[in-house]
């Protein structure tokens, strides 16, 4: 059933919402910026049900579990992408293993194997079109280690490898 609905949403996403954009429903497409030889794409898309459906397609990742997540503001400048800022956090706090959490813009793990593919798409029903084009954007990360689902502010994932504006500040 899983992998059912899984590839029923991905199978939506070019049919949907690349060429319709409405209020309620909204597409956020990036290109990501690496200094560790990482390239692809990420988009963040709403679906008829309100889910936010994110779209992972990255190659050169390093092998390994890493911490994927959207970070508040959509600025992928600074060498670290520290520009991104935290992440997403809503109110909420860090991780599905804390007492109100997660943040909006926690992810699950990517499982990345020896062929540096990291594909994957996830359903997000915490995120919104509003908060992912709000006044400073905001930005997808790719960590170089796992996300321990706990550790507050920010899962203790380590640095960031990759970093793509999904929404540009509004100056
Ligand atoms: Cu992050
Ligand atoms: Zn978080």
């Amino acid at each position: 059933m899983n992998h059912f609905a899984i590839c029923a949403a991905a199978a939506l996403i070019p049919a949907g919402m690349a060429t319709a954009q409405t209020d309620t429903m909204q597409s956020f497409d990036a290109d990501v910026v690496s200094n560790s030889g990482i390239s692809g794409t990420v988009s963040a898309t709403q679906q008829e049900s309100g889910v936010m459906v994110v779209t992972i397609d990255l190659t050169g990742v390093p092998e390994g579990t890493h911490g994927v997540h959207i970070h508040e503001t959509g600025d992928c400048s600074a060498d670290d992408y520290s520009s991104a800022g935290g992440h997403l956090a809503g109110d909420m706090e860090h991780g599905v293993n804390v007492a109100g959490g997660p943040h909006p813009g926690d992810m699950p793990n990517a499982y990345v194997q020896e062929d540096g593919v990291l594909k994957v798409t996830y359903f997000n029903t915490d995120l919104t079109p509003d908060m992912l084009a709000d006044a400073d954007g905001a930005a997808f990360i790719v960590h170089a280690g796992a996300d321990d689902y706990e550790s507050q502010p920010s899962g203790d994932a380590g640095g960031r490898l990759a970093c793509a504006v999904l929404a540009e500040p509004q100056a």
